[in-house]
């Protein structure tokens, strides 16, 4: 049986409880098996969009499963985009409320800044790249809905991608000074490394990850705005935090971003 706008409704409204209660549910494939990664879009689009009611702005997007550290801790395939809104935005002296999330998990990410609208379907990373002004050190704190942080690919695209929030570091570098694959970076928790890595884990280049979502954004006739953020993706496994920890990501040429949770 195909999904009806009734059905999506539903699925939104599920979703939004589970997030605004901040409790764990099951996937919404336990009830819609039926649920296709189209209409998981179509689901993604409706909730934003509810959320946009309520007084919130879209501000950009972000890639998800772009590392293969990713993708094997996940068993998926594929890359998946959501959307950013500015109630996600979170700032590094302020610190992120353990009581707004579930099970928070934090990942390193390269946030692009976008100078001019870019939309189609055969968008490459040189033109991601033309497009961008800036680029900077991320942190984006995931917070997936789902029960244990299970989900099919249909699941996560229609939880909007576990999105919660991000920060971003204080240094804008024109994207032309740096060199995206070869950035490393360095994650600590609590002044510990947990875990390092470099930008080419995102798709080989975070500017081909962001120029997959321009083009699978093209295909529904939606493309980037001048002035959004995108989040380009984990480029390490996510990692768990708690109330009292420090999570840091060192970029090199970007420098850091904080996350302290209380
Ligand atoms: C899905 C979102 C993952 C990324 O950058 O890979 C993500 C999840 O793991 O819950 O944002």
């Amino acid at each position: 049986m195909a999904l009806t706008q009734e059905m999506q409704q539903d699925i939104v409204q599920y979703l939004l409880d589970a997030e605004q209660e901040r409790r764990e549910v099951l996937k919404v494939t336990e009830n819609y098996p039926e649920l296709t990664m189209e209409k998981a879009y179509d689901v993604q689009q409706l909730l934003i969009q509810r959320k946009i009611e309520g007084g919130t702005r879209s501000i950009g997007y972000k890639l998800g499963l772009t590392s293969k550290a990713k993708q094997e801790m996940m068993g998926v395939y594929e890359a998946i985009y959501g959307e950013l809104t500015s109630d996600m935005l979170a700032l590094e002296w302020e610190p992120v409320n353990s009581k707004d999330l579930i099970h928070p998990k934090a990942e390193p990410e390269i946030a692009f800044f976008i100078g001019e609208d870019l939309q189609g379907t055969n968008i490459t990373g040189e033109d991601v790249i033309r497009a961008t002004q800036y680029v900077a050190a991320a942190i984006e704190v995931i917070d997936s809905r789902y029960l244990d942080f299970k989900f099919t690919l249909p699941d996560v695209v229609a939880d909007n991608c576990s999105s919660a929030k991000f920060l971003i570091g204080s240094k804008m570098v024109p994207v032309c000074d740096v060199d995206l694959p070869e950035l490393g970076v360095v994650m600590t928790k609590n002044s510990q490394v947990v875990t390092t890595g470099a930008g080419a884990a995102v798709l080989g280049d975070p500017a081909v990850s962001v120029a997959w979502a321009v083009n699978k954004l093209g295909e529904r006739g939606l493309g980037l705005r001048k002035g959004d953020v995108v989040l380009s993706g984990a480029i390490t496994e996510a990692i768990a935090f708690e109330p009292g920890d420090t999570i840091q990501a060192q970029f090199a040429h970007l420098g850091s971003v904080t996350l302290s949770c209380v």
